[in-house]
């Protein structure tokens, strides 16, 4: 932080929070070093696990963390960004929820001087000078372990053919898009599977309540063999439309998720989930290590992908841990 930021901190920073609705670092909370960091929203357990893990990493790092949530509007990101812009942080880092239209932003930041780490989503740019790094899953993997899964689900019963039906994460989000694209990925050219559906449900337990009752209406349960739903919230959603319809998830439907969120975890060892994908929201150390190598001047590596494995009704997952969120 430069010392004009350190002299006008209490003003600029009251004036600037007021606008964009973030929250300053609290006395004792930070020391120099402060990072900007933009979350999309709160749409579910993954998401809340997510900020929680940058407040601890930050705090255990001694940062001062401008924490700022978009309840899933890419303006108030945009607006965030920029106050943290005008606020001169060290370093921003945001959340991106869809991938285009951060070019303007991002200039901004790059001609301030301030680096810019993604954290869990990708944004789609011609110019990758506008961040420094990326911290998140490696979704095209994702998906393609979904499908895997499946092709030996499909064995293990001997089936002939399943209809696949697909609840999407949001539009134009890099998890959306590439989980799909791994997925279909790994099992095209296999004719034992049709995908008859592909609908999003944003992210979101209720909307994945609606589009499980939209593809019961539309197919009938008779219908729909398979739900590859693009992450927990919304398979929890589906669960509970599927059971109050009398179909029993996980043995009359096959049902694929992403995460690892303890409530479908256990879903999974209660049989109503057979398999989730593995997705870890305990992002904030590799943020922050970054962090701490970009202010000593030091090289960082442009992507890092946190380590994911991927939970079955194939597996013994008593000794499984709690998963924390
Ligand atoms: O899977 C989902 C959340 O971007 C990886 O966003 C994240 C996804 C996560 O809402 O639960």
């Amino acid at each position: 932080m430069s010392l004009w930021s350190k002299l006008a901190f209490p003003l600029i920073l009251c004036l600037l929070l007021a606008g964009c609705g973030a929250r300053a670092p609290e006395d004792g909370e930070g020391g120099a070093v402060v990072v900007g960091f933009s979350q999309l929203g709160s749409e579910s357990a993954w998401r809340i696990g997510n900020t929680a893990s940058m407040e601890k990493a930050a705090k255990a790092h001694g940062y001062g963390l401008m924490l700022d949530n978009a309840n899933q509007k890419q303006e108030k990101q945009i607006s965030a960004i920029r106050s943290f812009i005008a606020y001169q942080v060290d370093v921003i880092a945001f959340s991106p929820i869809v991938e285009t239209g951060w070019d303007n932003v991002l200039t901004e930041a790059r001609t301030a001087g301030i680096p810019v780490i993604l954290t869990d989503r990708m944004i789609d740019t011609r110019d990758d000078t506008l961040y420094t790094a990326y911290v998140g899953a490696d979704f095209l993997e994702e998906g393609r372990k979904a499908g895997e899964y499946l092709i030996r689900k499909a064995d293990a019963i001997g089936a002939e053919h399943l209809n696949v039906a697909e609840i999407s994460g949001t539009l134009d989000s890099t998890p959306m898009r590439e989980r799909q694209q791994g997925f279909m990925q790994a099992i095209e050219g296999d004719p034992r599977f049709t995908v008859i559906e592909s609908i999003s449900g944003d992210f979101l337990r209720s909307k994945g309540e609606e589009c499980m009752r939209d593809l019961l209406d539309r197919y009938g349960p008779e219908g729909i063999d398979v739900i590859y739903s693009h992450n927990d919230a919304m398979t929890l959603g589906a669960l509970d439309v599927l059971e109050a319809a009398g179909v029993k998830p996980g043995v009359d439907m096959i049902l694929i998720s992403v995460d690892g969120e303890q409530a479908a975890v256990d879903a999974l060892r209660e049989g109503r989930v057979n398999c989730i994908v593995e997705c870890t929201p305990d992002l904030g150390e590799h943020v922050m290590t970054l962090v701490e190598a970009l202010t000593q001047g030091k090289p960082i590596p442009k992507t890092t992908h946190p380590e994911e494995t991927v939970f079955t009704d194939f597996d013994d997952l008593s000794n499984l841990a709690p998963r924390g969120y």
